[in-house]
Parts: structure tokens; sequence; C-alpha cells
């Protein structure tokens, strides 16, 4: 089959007709689409309609929230409102899990990071959205944000969109990880990545450098062992951290590295947060064959006790993700 005529509502309907998942999930999956769509437009006409700089306030964790980061968060939600298939959606951008009016008996939960990075889009640097969609746990009237609370175990579908150099949606349900490309002339996400698998190494690593003094002394000796181009038992890795999470595991999902964003004493979890940010994301890149942990725990097992809990987060290539395991454990490779 030629990919690039294979449409992304194509390929959910096929998916749909060959794994048997509910067709709601590829209803779910093409309204994601739709926002992604809409949003690419928006952020890449943001400075010529006024929606760049601040809004003034802070979202539910603490970061300055951008006009953009407001107005994404009401696509993706206003995406989801109407189709009676969400019976709530818990955001970054929104303090408590807004219950959904004609979905109260639905049987999907979204969560989501609808800006992912948004300290980037004054500067025209990448951004992305993040998006997981679990089933309900509970039956009848869905009254509280406890449906929201699972691991990241009991996801149907998760994946994201990266408002780059082009426009990419990636997403799994569970059996593997493909690829859309934005074909804006047509409106429509092509095939262009099928069955993505992330190389068991690469030759990056991603990280917040500027934080090295406050990570734990093991973790200071693994970005050493990385950045030593003079080793002659191990290759060297490049940095390469662009602000946005998206951006930066969709480098290592595609060309193996690692991306890690550890504990510090003044964030003893990390900033990342697990619902909507690592779940997720650990979700797509499990599926294509890499890892993701918290340092000490399997992300996709952590329990979640609140809507904007926190994790450190170190997501790549499975070999990678090891060695963080072992530097973060022991303070060496092996
Ligand atoms: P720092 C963006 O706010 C974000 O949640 C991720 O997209 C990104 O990787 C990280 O935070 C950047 O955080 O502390 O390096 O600016």
């Amino acid at each position: 089959m030629n990919n690039l005529t294979t449409t992304f509502n194509a390929h959910l309907w096929r998916q749909h007709r060959l794994s048997k998942q509910p067709i709601e999930i590829s209803i779910l999956l093409t309204q994601m689409g739709f926002a992604a769509k809409v949003l690419s437009r928006e952020i890449s006409r943001a400075a010529l309609v006024g929606r760049l700089g601040l809004v003034g306030e802070k979202n539910a964790t603490g970061d300055a929230q951008k006009k953009l980061d407001v107005f994404s968060n009401q696509v993706v939600v206003e995406a989801f409102s109407d189709i009676g298939l969400v019976a709530a959606i818990a955001s970054e951008e929104l303090d408590q899990v807004q219950l959904i009016e004609c979905g109260q008996d639905a049987q999907y939960i979204l969560c989501t990071d609808p800006l992912d990075g948004s300290s980037n889009i004054d500067t025209g640097s990448a951004v992305g959205t993040i998006f997981g969609i679990y089933r309900r746990s509970s039956t009848g009237y869905c009254s509280t944000e406890a449906d929201a609370l699972q691991p990241g175990t009991e996801l149907v579908a998760a994946g994201y969109v990266l408002y780059g150099t082009s426009t990419m949606l990636v997403y799994t349900t569970g059996d593997q990880v493909d690829g859309f490309t934005l074909d804006p002339t047509l409106g429509e996400f092509l095939l262009s990545h099928e069955n993505i698998r992330c190389p068991d190494q690469g030759k990056t690593y991603s990280a917040n450098l500027s934080y090295y003094q406050e990570w734990h002394p093991h973790l200071q000796k693994l970005v050493d062992y990385l950045g030593d181009h003079k080793s002659t038992s191990h290759a060297a890795h490049t940095l390469r951290y662009s602000g946005a999470l998206v951006a930066d595991v969709h480098r290592c999902l595609l060309e193996g590295g690692l991306y890690f964003y550890p504990s510090t004493e003044e964030q003893p979890l990390g900033k990342l947060r697990l619902l909507y940010e690592c779940a997720p994301l650990a979700f797509v890149v499990e599926q294509a064959g890499g890892l993701a942990t918290s340092g000490t725990e399997r992300i996709m097992d952590i329990e979640v006790t609140s809507i904007h809990q926190r994790s450190p987060l170190a997501i790549g290539s499975a070999a990678a993700v090891k060695l963080y395991e072992n530097f973060l454990e022991q303070g060496m490779p092996t």
C-alpha cells in the first residue's frame, strides 16, 4: 500500500476492522486528529493574530500560562465536548477534571497536555500536544476525578502531535506505533512512519544541564560518562535539548537516545506530570521497543493519586534507559 495515500481516518477504520478495537476509540482518535489540524494552523499564525505572549495567570502546576496554552486547551476540550464519548477531561491547563455534560455516562476519559513546551511558542520553536485515553473504571454518571486516576498500564490509546518543521501525529493503541504527517494542502494526516521502532541505542541525550549541580551525584557521573568524547570503551553522546518534551522524545523514538528530567531537592518528584505527559509518552515509547522509568519504577506502573502528580522521567532507547537506572543506583554503567 502506498502509505502516502493512507489518511489517518482510513488507517483508524482499517485498524478497527482488523484489530476489532471498539469503533469509539477510532472516533476519539479522529477527533484528536481534528484538534491537531486546528492547532497546527493556529500555532503557525499565532504571531499574526495576536496569540503570542502571556495571559498573566498561572496554571494548576504553577507554570505561567501563555495565550496559546488557554486557546489550545479550548480547542482540545471542544473537539471532545459534543460527541458523547468522553465523560471527563484532565488537562494541564485545568485545575480540576472537567466533566463533560453530554458524556455523563460515556465510557472514556481524556488526559492531555494541550500545548507542551509552550515557552517555545514566542520564538517559533517546536511545541506539541500529548494525549492519553482511558476507559472509565466506574459505572453510572461520572462525577469525580477518580476515573482519571489510572496507571499508564490502563491506557487504551495514547500519542502526541509535534508542531515542528512539519506537523506529525504519532499514536498507539497497544499493538504498534504509527506516525502521520499533515499535508496542509489536503488538510489530511497521511501515514508516513508505519510501525515505528525505537533503536536500542542512540547518539544523543536530552536534559536541562543547568540543573546538573542539583542532580543526584550518580546522575552527574552519568552525564560525565555520556559526554566523554575521549572514551574508548563506549560511544559518547551529543546533547540535544529543545525545551519541548514532545520534540525531544520524538527524536529519541525515531533515532534512539535518552531524555531525562530527574528530581532535585527543590522538585523531589521532578517537573513533569505523570498522567498527561509521562504515561502517554511511555506507552508510545514502550510499544516501539523503548523504555520509560522514574529511575526506580516503570512509568506505566506508577499509581496515580492526583491529576497533576509529578514524576521524574527517563525515556528512550531501552539500553540507554537501563544505563540510566544502573547509574542512578550504582553510579556506574553496570
Ligand atoms: P525546563 C515544558 O514546560 C516541559 O513541560 C517539557 O515540555 C520540557 O521538556 C520541560 O518542561 C522543560 O523544562 O525546566 O528545562 O525549562
